[in-house]
């Protein structure tokens, strides 16, 4: 199988530390440690707090892993908390006693483009800065700055990875998160725009897996009785990745289905590794969680900031893995 035209080069730095997540639902804090040499230390004494879409996921892990360590850089606190599940309904409050704490700024990847929108507006009128990561919400304004990848990109990048996998085209599905997320209601979008207007193609729609795999497992498993020739799925983000593979592979499809993961847990890497998965989209989120920090200590100082940043992504396949690949992979620790 060719699976060197996926690979593509990557910037970021591996440390893939198997110690305990430095993630949880409670409140976790790195102390404002004093500037480190050779930062500007422009955030001395700041105090942030990073609100994740969800604990226990590898990519707001990682995210946390550069949001502490630039903080740190800064000289700047931060907290880090988030909900046990993607839901808007267990965010927002813990948004709201985050606000009661009244931090300089607010770093967060909203649940819900429309439920969130309010909750953050009213932390806002507080007089806190709000940086937007990874997800966003209908009115982005609400924030001084709002940091992404290009999912839309993402989502066309998958298509065009099954179909240099699959030339000859056929059935392809969609195995999303839930509707109303920004970054994966944008990436199913990005697939179901290319595989459409391939002729090439069929493109079977999208089914929500709610961030839980073996829901994923068992959609992909009655998605591939009712359509045995599927040739590829394009699993949109983490959880969903990694129960599609498994619902492939108790199916024993994985020499007919071409799966391309959105993001690089350690699961779906095992998975790259095991051959069940063609290649992996791998975002940045150190380095969101990084720029966040950096707008929010500019937004507080009140200096300009720079409203839309977009962060790129690297395909990783089991090639890759080995070489330039390995530094795209999320950490399961800082
Ligand atoms: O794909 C990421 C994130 O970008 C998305 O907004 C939600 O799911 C993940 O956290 C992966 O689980």
């Amino acid at each position: 199988m060719n699976r060197k035209f996926l690979a593509r080069a990557s910037a970021a730095t591996l440390v893939l530390a198997v110690t305990a997540a430095c993630s949880s639902g409670t409140p976790t804090s790195s102390t404002g440690a004093a500037a480190s040499p050779g930062s500007s230390g422009g955030g001395k004494g700041y105090k942030l707090a990073f609100v994740q879409g969800v604990t226990g996921d590898a990519f707001y892990i990682t995210m946390q892993c550069g949001v502490q360590a630039e903080a740190k850089a800064e000289g700047a606190t931060v907290t880090t908390q988030g909900p046990q599940k993607f839901d808007p309904t267990l965010q927002t409050p813990i948004l709201q006693s985050v606000v009661a704490s009244k931090p300089d700024a607010i770093l967060i990847a909203p649940t819900d483009v429309s439920s969130m929108q309010q909750p953050i507006a009213e932390a806002k009128a507080q007089g806190i800065k709000v940086v937007l990561v990874d997800t966003t919400v209908k009115d982005p304004s609400v924030a001084a700055s709002s940091i992404s990848s290009d999912n839309v990109g993402g989502g066309k990048a998958a298509f065009d990875a099954i179909k240099k996998l699959s030339p000859k085209g056929g059935k392809v599905l969609v195995i999303g998160n839930q509707p109303g997320i920004s970054t994966t209601d944008a990436r199913d979008k990005g697939f179901a725009d290319a595989a459409k207007a391939d002729s090439a193609f069929s493109y079977l729609g999208v089914q929500y897996a709610q961030n839980d795999p073996a829901k994923a497992a068992s959609i992909v498993s009655a998605a591939l009785q009712k359509n045995p020739d599927i040739v590829g799925i394009f699993a949109s983000n983490l959880f969903s990745a990694e129960g599609t593979a498994t619902g492939v592979r108790q199916a024993g499809k994985q020499d007919k289905v071409k799966i391309i993961g959105f993001d690089a847990g350690p699961d779906q890497v095992k998975a790259l590794e095991e051959g069940t998965v063609q290649a992996l989209i791998a975002q940045q989120p150190a380095k969101i969680g990084t720029d966040g920090v950096q707008q929010a200590i500019k937004a507080i100082k009140g200096e300009p900031t720079t409203a839309s940043i977009k962060t790129g992504f690297t395909m990783i396949t089991k090639d890759s893995l080995s070489g330039a690949g390995q530094s795209a992979v999320y950490k399961a620790g800082c």
